[in-house]
């Protein structure tokens, strides 16, 4: 007889967090369907939430630890591997120094106590070293956020009553929010968007702007221009909640129409129909930036410039607007009180002063530098989980260069990666289904406790770096026998039980949502925000303390611009989201990978005509960093702009980080420019 269990749980194919059903006979995932209890997806999901049934059942999964011979890989047993990583970690720490190590957490495993174990471990084994794949995601738009409001924003999407998408686009990337943008214009909201592409959403907005790559904050800049000459501003907020307003005022006077939409190549006009629609939404106004913004030049002050938007209209922690986030209250992993270890140089700190101070990330980027040059100090070996460099970082040249000089390269993974494949020791990862961890949904207030919904014996995240530091002498930092008893150390503090998470796999709610927080807070002698001022800054402190402009101004102009170069006449935008892949992910479930079985170089008819293609011929295209052939894939006419070209990263033979700069950055955050990348095209 064969047995069918269910289970209520979270997808982790991406990072939405929706709620699913787990169908599992005799032990194997047989089928995912959508949890209809679920308060935030309520039933629906994606194509790679259901197909991860197939994806943590392929034949090529890792079950064995591997190790690197002169002969290629060979299995070896987990005990052994772990034992020899950790002498060899060791041994590297004693010869070249503690900070010679370090450990990359990537997307794969997502943030919360993923993220923390891996802060946590390298620090309590004495190096400073923590890298992730948030610098080229999200630590640019967190950094912007928390120097402007001293948090991470939640966009009360369902009631607002005007939507504004500033380079993101739901459908591909955030498929739950599409549902919520749809729920709140049910409701009579109107939706502006401003990409550079006529994307999915764009095609349903009530206005679409088409701005120039990297040119949002000068917008942005308008829009605040004319909100200040009509009066659309919320000046008692202004008055009692920011700093800086007067500056702000004064730099706004040179975004007048014509001069923006001269700058941005758009009409004018544009302008005063958003701020008409902020004057009749306000204060129920959610905007969101996406990696549009974030993979620019100017990203940390384009983002600034758009919640400049959101603050004068008085949306700060309104119903249906940017909810000031209230996270649970948990134990916190993270050990930089007892140990900041700031005098062993965290990579990219000083590089980097802001980044490193807000989000405590060392860099990426600075990383593979140092291998390479050991300066200023030697950078041996590097623990990784749920990441693929090779595919998925900038100027994948040096990456693969980088780390294939390394002492040691630890990987883990669900599969042999094009990064793997570079490692000295591979080690199976146990997936999501196959391990219990806490999930939180930030906007509505929920946590989630995933289960372990079948067991393949391979190892978790926990299991690898509580092992090591036992083996590394710094086990007293990991006490809890297993993943369980570590989640319920995380949630002590918060109230809530075990057994009250796991009666309730739909979510519980933490705690009820409070609106307008500030104006309690100033009633009673608190601060009102969490920046230095204790305000919504303006002009911020913080940069103001490491020697930046403090105010969002369009100070960093894209080099396509500043400094263009007639031998890479086209504008390259790379990372436009597809729904069925994830980055480097989900190319080896068939069914996803047949939609699009390889990388294609979208671009205007009018740049076809010229290079004399169509869809489907074959072209070089080639930047200062190096050079792929790729499939044409001829847009409709208003799809992209003339002169600018889209390739989506992942793939494998048509990898375009080949392409992409590392050396050109956001100097705030130092995300590279991945959507302004200077290329040629040729036929072939
Ligand atoms: N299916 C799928 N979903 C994903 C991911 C995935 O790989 N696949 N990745 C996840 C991750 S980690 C992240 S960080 C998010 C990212 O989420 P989003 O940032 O929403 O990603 P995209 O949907 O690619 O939207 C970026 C948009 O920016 C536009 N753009 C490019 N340059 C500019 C510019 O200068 N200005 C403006 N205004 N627009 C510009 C592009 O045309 C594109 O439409 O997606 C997440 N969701
Ligand atoms: N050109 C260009 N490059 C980009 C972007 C862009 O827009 N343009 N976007 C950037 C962004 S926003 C991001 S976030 C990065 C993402 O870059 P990465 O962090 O490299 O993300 P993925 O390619 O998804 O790789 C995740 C790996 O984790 C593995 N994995 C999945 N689940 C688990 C697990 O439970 N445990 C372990 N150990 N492994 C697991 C998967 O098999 C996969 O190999 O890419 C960036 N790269
Ligand atoms: S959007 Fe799709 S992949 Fe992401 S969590 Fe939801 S179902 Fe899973
Ligand atoms: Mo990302």
């Amino acid at each position: 007889m064969s047995e069918l269990k269910t289970y209520k749980s979270i997808c982790r194919m991406c990072g939405e967090g929706c709620g699913i059903e787990v169908r599992v006979r005799d032990g194997k995932v047989e089928k995912i369907v959508g949890n209809k209890e679920d308060p935030v997806n309520c039933g629906r999901i994606c194509i790679k939430g259901s197909s991860a049934a197939t994806w943590v059942n392929l034949e090529n999964r890792l079950t064995k630890p591997l190790k690197k011979t002169e002969n290629g890989f060979v299995e070896i047993e987990l005990e052994q591997a772990m034992d020899e990583i950790a002498e060899k970690l060791l041994a590297i720490q004693k010869k070249y120094g503690d900070n010679a190590i370090g450990v990359w957490k990537g997307e794969g495993i997502g943030f919360a106590q993923n993220e923390e174990l891996a802060r946590r471990f390298i620090h309590a084994v004495g190096s400073p070293n923590y890298f992730s794949n948030d610098t080229q995601c999200y630590a640019g738009r967190y950094t912007a956020f928390n120097l402007v409001y001293g948090c991470w924003p939640q966009a009360d999407l369902r009631n607002s009553k005007l939507v504004i998408l500033w380079g993101t686009n739901p459908p591909a990337a955030h498929s739950y929010w599409t549902q919520q943008i749809n729920d709140a214009r049910d409701k009579g909201a109107k939706l502006v968007v401003i990409d550079t592409k006529y994307t999915e959403i764009a095609r349903q907005a009530d206005i679409y702007v088409n701005v120039k790559p990297g040119c949002d904050g000068v917008l942005a800049w308008g829009v605040i221009r004319e909100m200040l000459e009509r009066g659309v501003v919320d000046y008692d907020f202004v008055e009692k909640f920011t700093l800086g307003f007067d500056e702000l005022k004064a730099y706004a006077q040179t975004f007048t129409k014509d001069y923006v939409a001269q700058y941005c190549e758009i009409d004018g006009e544009v302008i005063s129909q958003i701020v008409d629609l902020l004057d009749a939404a306000r204060p129920h106004i959610t905007s969101w930036p996406g990696t549009g913004l974030e993979h620019q030049q100017d990203g940390v002050n384009s983002v600034r410039a758009t919640t400049y938007v959101d603050v004068l209209a008085g949306a700060i922690d309104q119903k249906g607007g940017m909810l000031v986030t209230q996270g649970m209250k948990i134990n916190n992993l993270e050990i930089y009180d007892e140990k900041p270890l700031l005098d062993l140089k965290p990579i990219g700190a000083d590089t980097h002063p802001v980044l490193y101070h807000m989000r405590k990330e060392c860099h990426t980027l600075e990383l593979m530098d140092q291998i390479l040059s050991e300066k200023p100090y030697p950078f041996k070996g590097l623990v990784m989980s749920a990441a693929n460099p090779a595919l998925t970082n900038a100027n994948t040249g040096k990456v693969l260069e980088a780390l294939s000089k390394l002492e040691l390269l630890v990987v883990k993974d669900l599969f042999l990666t094009e990064t793997a494949e570079l490692a000295d020791y591979v080690l199976p990862a146990a997936s999501y289904l196959e391990r219990e961890e806490l999930h939180y949904n930030a906007a509505g207030h929920y946590v989630f406790l995933s289960t372990k919904t079948s067991d393949k014996g391979l190892q978790t995240e926990y299991e690898l770096f509580k092992g090591l530091a036992d083996r590394m002498g710094a086990g007293s930092y990991f006490p809890w026998k297993n993943d369980h008893e570590l989640n319920e150390w995380l949630i002590e503090p918060s109230g809530l039980t075990m057994e009250q998470l796991q009666n309730n796999p739909s979510g519980v709610r933490h705690t009820e949502i409070e609106y307008k927080k500030h104006e309690r807070k100033l009633a009673a002698g608190e601060k009102p925000f969490n920046t230095p001022s204790g305000k919504v800054e303006f002009t911020s402190e913080i940069l103001k303390q490491y020697g930046y402009e403090p105010l969002g101004k369009f100070t960093y102009v894209p080099d396509y611009i500043a400094k263009p170069d007639a031998a890479y006449p086209y504008l390259m935008m790379t990372g436009a989201r597809k729904p069925m892949f994830f980055h480097g992910r989900y190319r080896n479930i068939e069914q996803l990978r047949k939609a699009v079985p390889h990388g294609q170089i979208e671009m205007h008819p009018t740049d076809a005509a010229k290079l004399n293609v169509v869809t489907g011929d074959r072209v070089r295209v080639t930047s200062r960093k190096g050079s792929i052939e790729i499939d044409v894939l001829v847009m409709n006419e208003k799809e992209i702009h003339p002169g600018s070209v889209q390739i989506t990263h992942g793939f494998k033979h048509e990898n375009v980080n080949l392409l992409t700069d590392d050396d050109v950055r956001d100097p705030i955050s130092g995300f590279p420019a991945l959507k302004s990348v200077m290329v040629n095209i040729e036929k072939i």
